[in-house]
């Protein structure tokens, strides 16, 4: 999140951070955005019945904002079909691996523990169904021999700050078009971060 809100005031970009949500009220983000003039809200998921009595909440407080952007960073929780197609096509995500492989948690120790050679992080369009979305752009890292899941995440983290900021530009700047559940870049930018 807070690579994004640099990204957008340091490249002139044609957008504004409008908000940051968040469903913890400890979220360090908030701190962040407050501190850079961005308006900030929390809906605590556990004053809520259900899921979906959450996610029409958290809806509220997104749309008060009438966003074209909608950027999960760091957001935890499962999102109901309800809220992915109210935001289809603007609700993005970045996941810490590279799918179709490894969809959900502890992605890091999965992959070391499949022997995996490649780890990196996508991000995608959400949909309904968990980590499965159209991939816009994807980071590819090394497994180094040895590695724990704590270093395979910080190296991952780290491409997935450059990965992640230039993915929303695209998406921000009407750059990207999706064919088949294909995404491309309209103007052939690499959708691959080595
Ligand atoms: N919602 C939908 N519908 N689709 C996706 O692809 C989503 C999503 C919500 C969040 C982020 C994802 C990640 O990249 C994300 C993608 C949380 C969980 C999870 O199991 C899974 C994937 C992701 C985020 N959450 C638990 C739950 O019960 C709670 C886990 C916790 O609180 O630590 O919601 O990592």
């Amino acid at each position: 999140m807070e690579a994004i809100v640099r990204a957008c005031a340091t490249e002139g970009w044609t957008a504004r951070v409008a908000a940051v949500i968040a469903n913890r009220a400890d979220a360090a983000g908030l701190e962040f955005a407050r501190q850079h003039g961005i308006a900030t809200a929390v809906v605590d998921h556990t004053a809520f019945d259900s899921r979906e009595a959450f996610d029409v909440e958290l809806a509220r407080a997104v749309e008060a904002h009438a966003p074209d952007v909608v950027a999960l960073a760091g957001f935890m929780r499962i999102l109901t079909d309800g809220f992915v197609e109210r935001f289809a096509g603007r609700l993005v995500n970045v996941h810490p691996a590279l799918l179709p492989a490894f969809t959900g948690l502890h992605t890091h120790r999965r992959a070391i523990e499949a022997g995996c050679k490649l780890a990196g992080a996508t991000v995608h369009f959400v949909t309904p169904t968990l980590d499965h979305g159209p991939i816009i752009a994807q980071a590819v890292v090394p497994v180094l021999p040895g590695d724990t899941p704590e270093a395979l995440a910080a190296r991952v983290l780290e491409r997935e700050h450059v990965l992640y900021p230039r993915a929303v530009r695209w998406l921000v700047h009407g750059l990207l078009r999706t064919t088949d559940g294909i995404v491309s870049h309209t103007r052939g930018e690499s959708q691959l971060l080595r």
